[in-house]
């Protein structure tokens, strides 16, 4: 593929049909090849109009109107933001993906939200992840007919990230390398030719593997950009420290709370936590 081929990636081909339990094969296809998809629609407008409002209220709360960036990021997590968050969880727009390239048996391992009015992200400018050095927790690998992904992101734009704006770069295909990403390559002021802008109207979705190398474009558009962050791993394994307590939240469902468990192998009548 040719680096012209990877410049400002916007929506993906694939418009995937509203509701359906599996990946398209085209899907696949993108995602092995790359390292990402993205979703379009992820969100309906009125999810959009929902989580929109519930962060105007956190920003105007605990957000200094001068900071140029801030993430939100606590034990207490997103969900702990109200049911419209707390549905993402299992959102069926990408439940597929999740299951097919996580397990059947996936954990929800953390949650954040990121906004950025101009420059740098909380995280700075940096590239981060790849394929090489293998790591054990943010692995790509393919086996059996299937992707597995150690840990992988679903990145909700809650405002539009237009082509020029900055936000989401990736390294198309890095999460297959198989030497370093070069370190004099890793920043994002100037981007280097092999990065990606990846793109896409609120209520976009990204997903990705952590083992692609990934990190945040300075932002440049005069609106503010928004992100969460829902990051999953197979049942039995963690990237987090800190695990959830299903307990805080009533009104999960049976699947969301199983997605909640700490790390285990998921197997039939583990002990539960009791409820109420
Ligand atoms: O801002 C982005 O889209 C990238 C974020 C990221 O890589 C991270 O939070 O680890």
């Amino acid at each position: 593929m040719s680096t012209a081929t990877l410049q400002e990636s916007t929506t993906s081909p694939v418009t995937a049909p509203a509701m359906r339990t599996e990946m398209t094969p085209e899907e696949r296809y993108l995602f092995d090849l790359q390292g990402y998809l993205v979703v379009p629609n992820a969100l309906s407008p009125a999810q959009l109009c929902e989580l929109n409002a519930i962060m105007d209220r956190r920003i105007a709360d605990e957000v200094d109107p001068e900071a140029t960036q801030h993430r939100f990021y606590s034990p207490d997590s997103l969900l702990s933001w109200g049911a419209a968050y707390r549905e993402l969880l299992d959102n069926p727009r990408v439940l597929p993906h999740i299951t097919e390239m996580v397990g059947p048996h996936p954990r929800f391992d953390h949650d954040y939200a990121d906004i950025i009015r101009s420059g740098h992200s909380p995280i700075g400018a940096t590239l981060h992840g790849g394929g090489a050095p293998f790591d054990e927790c943010c692995f790509y690998t393919h086996k059996d007919g299937r992707i597995r992904c150690g840990l992988m992101v679903v990145a909700y734009n809650l405002h539009d990230v237009n082509p020029g704006d900055g936000g989401f770069g990736a390294v198309p295909g890095s999460h297959k390398a198989n030497f370093p990403f070069p370190a004099q390559w890793h920043g994002l002021d100037q981007r280097h030719p092999c990065v990606t802008p990846v793109t896409g109207p609120a209520g976009t979705a990204i997903i990705f593997s952590e083992a692609m190398t990934h990190g945040a474009l300075p932002w440049r558009a005069k609106h503010e950009r928004r992100t969460l962050f829902y990051k999953y791993s197979p049942g039995s394994i963690s990237w987090s420290a800190q695990y959830y307590d299903a307990e805080k939240y009533p009104d999960l469902t049976e699947r969301q709370r199983a997605m909640l468990e700490a790390p285990n192998a998921r197997y039939a009548h583990r002990p539960q936590a009791k409820r109420g």
